[in-house]
């Protein structure tokens, strides 16, 4: 058996502090009506894709900070691409600042959106792995200042019915920690969606870091692997306001393999057809959860807390 879902990853390019969002837009509907004519289901586009990776200064100016965000989704500026993707039944996943207004509280999260082919909202899902600081750090160009703009994502890891099996999403900074392709694959994920913006130079560091791109795909490769998933990984890459972020763009399979990725740090399409049976034969035996997973055993719940001192 096989269930094709034909993916295309849109890696973007820099966009500039000053850039009109409908400008942005514009670009969006090109890689899509670009994914639509290489015959894919579903797009997807990067982290914070509307704007520039603003948490790499200080902001103190309320209303530009807002400016950066959609209070609504569909929200005025992005409504042509639910439109589009309507037009094309094509699905599309869109990472955006969200400006939250609950109980009268105003909140900003880092969210994405996983629009079907009908141009209809199936997952919203808000970032919960924060990067960086709250306080600048003044001896950096570039900080990293998630934790001041955005609260924790409040969504938890959700997964969805939809493209013929089950997708789930994260952002950015989740990739890094293995907690989030395992509760996404605990909770049925087949493939799941991670938009980034990762500078080359890390916020804590004066030099560039020359395993940014190995870290990158290893940690997405491993999730893969180990959680029998698709990952569709999708950079914006390149200068972007005088910072430099790395690209590659990628659709790896449950077997761990990148079966298509970018070459260059510019905006680009890979496309892929996975089949998400692909991974029936680990998940039925290997790395059969039900089967071989030892929870009870690991020492989490009960046991050992902390390090044992040799006797
Ligand atoms: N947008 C991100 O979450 N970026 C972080 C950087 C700032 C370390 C990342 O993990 O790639």
């Amino acid at each position: 058996m096989s269930r094709i879902v034909r993916v295309g990853a849109a890696q973007m390019g820099g966009i500039s502090r000053n850039e009109p969002k409908e400008s942005v837009v514009e670009k969006l509907l090109g890689q899509m009506r670009r994914a639509h004519g290489e015959g894919c289901d579903i797009v997807v586009f990067p982290e914070l894709a509307l704007t520039t990776y603003f948490a790499r200064w200080l902001i103190e100016d309320e209303e530009e900070l807002d400016r950066f965000c959609e209070a609504d989704m569909p929200s005025p500026a992005t409504r042509p691409l639910f439109d589009e993707a309507a037009r094309l039944e094509i699905g599309f996943h869109l990472g955006y600042a969200e400006l939250a207004v609950e109980n009268g509280v105003k909140r900003r999260f880092n969210s994405s959106v996983l629009a079907d082919k009908n141009g209809r909202i199936i997952n919203r899902f808000r970032k919960i792995h924060l990067p960086g600081r709250v306080e600048p750090d003044p001896g950096f160009a570039a900080q990293a200042l998630e934790k001041r703009y955005f609260e924790v994502g409040d969504t938890g890891y959700r997964t969805v019915r939809g493209f013929g099996g089950v997708m789930g999403v994260c952002i950015c900074n989740d990739r890094r920690w293995a907690e989030s392709y395992r509760v996404l694959a605990l909770k049925g994920a087949e493939m799941i969606f991670i938009g980034y913006n990762t500078p080359t130079k890390p916020y804590w560091a004066h030099e560039e870091d020359p395993l940014s791109d190995f870290h990158n795909h290893l940690s997405m490769q491993a999730g893969a692997y180990q959680n029998c998933c698709w990952i569709v990984g999708v950079a914006k890459a390149g200068m972007e306001d005088g910072e430099e972020l790395i690209g590659g763009t990628c659709i790896i399979a449950p077997t761990g393999e990148v079966v298509a990725a970018c070459e260059t740090r510019e905006q680009e399409l890979i496309c892929a057809d996975c089949d998400l049976d692909l991974a029936r034969d680990l998940k039925d035996n290997l790395l059969n959860f039900e089967q071989h997973r030892r929870i009870e055993h690991y020492g989490l719940i009960t046991g050992q807390r902390g390090v044992v001192e040799p006797d």
